[in-house]
């Protein structure tokens, strides 16, 4: 009997893939590599049942004699194990990111004188509408709120890429690229309170209130399943905290932080350039709990920033603040820096992670922005947060396309600087 080795990617099992399942059973015995929710989530989308239940789903197929897990996109360690004499798959990934997967399968396949067997992908539009409805399904508050915590079980760092209104939704959404047989693409949005009032053209000091905040969250959750991280600046009061921490927790936002500062805040970035006051412990611990409270899911994060790296306050405050804000009942600690280097981020996470494992971690290299995610990674940072870079390269590029109007009083010139008319007009799908 031939060996044969199919791999899946999916959560939906439909006509198509049974249709190629027995196709594969013509050709010898069946092992299917069924891929875990990790790499589920990098490659196509986060499953909407999880590994065991799609092991279960496959194994019960007629045509599978064997279920293996498959812990890459790559099938390398997979295929050296099952030595197949056929992998099968669809013809579909000839070209696209999965094309440099299929032509590693085709040079191990050689080791062997195993053959890769290709049939026609069908993608009718009964398919289409099951993927469709799997996404809308992510969409939806009680899926979405959730992703954020499940995420941070994989053990790896999550990419986060500051969003502000649909469009920018839609590129952390859909932008990925084929890294060393990965898929590189961000895990969630950040609702960055800078880059919100700046689109807006007000500055960063809570000016732009909650309901215009509400607002913006609504437009990105209508055209997107990636989890939502809100800067919710200081909370405001805590009066008024309580009621917007559910009104978040019931729209599929995933966690809100909040940094530890009272009166006008300010921009971290200024650090002490500019007057800023810190709360005291007791203050915020109180709105942590008075947060904590309010909620009506254990799915919602709360997470503390600590702002006494950017204030100047001595990292043991940092620490003592962390400490505290961990036993009020926060879910994560954000530590922020405005140094060119991480060093002081590091001794942070060094020194808090020999007393706690667990809290997650999330940071915003702004400043310190040539350290890479693997090394903030090594140090138990989880949440890695792109916190303001696509408006601060939106807006050089449209004052660019203004001036060079100006400067030649018609449009000609900026044409190249420009999607295409006709891009721009089919770049939003109308279904
Ligand atoms: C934001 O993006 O609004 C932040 C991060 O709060 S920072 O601008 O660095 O303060
Ligand atoms: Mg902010």
């Amino acid at each position: 009997m031939k060996k044969v080795y199919m791999c899946f990617g999916t959560d939906v099992i439909h006509n198509g893939h049974i249709e190629i399942l027995r196709k594969a059973a013509e050709l010898g015995e069946v092992t299917v590599g069924v891929l875990t929710d990790e790499v589920m989530a990098s490659y196509k989308r986060y499953p909407i049942i999880n590994l065991e239940q799609r092991l279960q789903i496959i194994e019960s197929i007629k045509y599978v004699s064997k279920v293996i897990v498959q812990e890459e996109l790559d099938y390398t360690n997979n295929l050296r194990k099952v030595k197949p004499d056929y992998v099968v798959h669809g013809d579909d990934w000839r070209t696209g990111y999965q094309a440099s997967i299929r032509s590693k399968v085709i040079d191990i396949l050689k080791e062997w004188d195993g053959e890769l067997v290709e049939f026609p992908y069908t993608e009718d539009n009964n398919i289409k509408c099951l993927e469709n409805t799997m996404r809308e399904r992510l969409s939806m508050p009680e899926f979405r709120r959730a992703r954020l915590r499940k995420l941070l079980k994989m053990n790896r760092t999550i990419r986060v890429l500051e969003v502000h209104s649909g469009i920018t939704g839609l590129i952390a959404e859909n932008t990925k690229l084929e890294k060393d047989g990965k898929i590189n693409e961000f895990d969630a949005m950040w609702l960055s309170s800078l880059c919100d009032s700046t689109v807006k053209g007000k500055p960063d000091i809570e000016l732009v209130d909650m309901s215009s905040r509400l607002k913006t969250i609504e437009e990105i959750l209508e055209v997107t399943t990636k989890p939502i991280i809100l800067d919710g600046d200081t909370g405001g009061l805590v009066e008024h905290f309580n009621f917007n921490i559910r009104t978040l927790e019931r729209m599929g936002v995933s966690a809100i932080i909040i940094e530890d500062k009272e009166g006008l805040k300010k921009n971290s970035l200024f650090g002490t350039e500019v007057h800023q006051d810190q709360a005291s412990i007791e203050s915020f611990c109180e709105k942590i709990r008075v947060g904590k409270a309010a909620l009506k899911t254990k799915e919602f994060m709360l997470i503390a920033r600590i702002e006494s790296l950017i204030l100047e306050k001595g990292m043991e405050d940092a620490l003592a603040r962390a400490q505290a804000y961990v036993n009020a009942g926060a879910d994560g600690i954000m530590i922020h820096s405005r140094k060119k280097e991480p060093d002081e981020i590091f001794a942070f996470c060094d020194a808090f992670r020999l007393q706690n494992k667990q809290t997650p971690i999330i940071v915003v290299p702004t400043t310190f922005n040539k350290v890479y995610e693997e090394e903030l990674y090594n140090h138990g940072i989880n949440i890695v947060i792109y916190a303001n870079q696509l408006i601060r390269s939106a807006f050089p590029a449209m004052q660019n396309t203004a001036r060079v109007i100006l400067e030649n009083e018609r449009a000609y010139e900026v044409d190249k600087l420009c999607m295409p008319v006709k891009e721009i007009l089919t770049l939003i799908k109308e279904r």
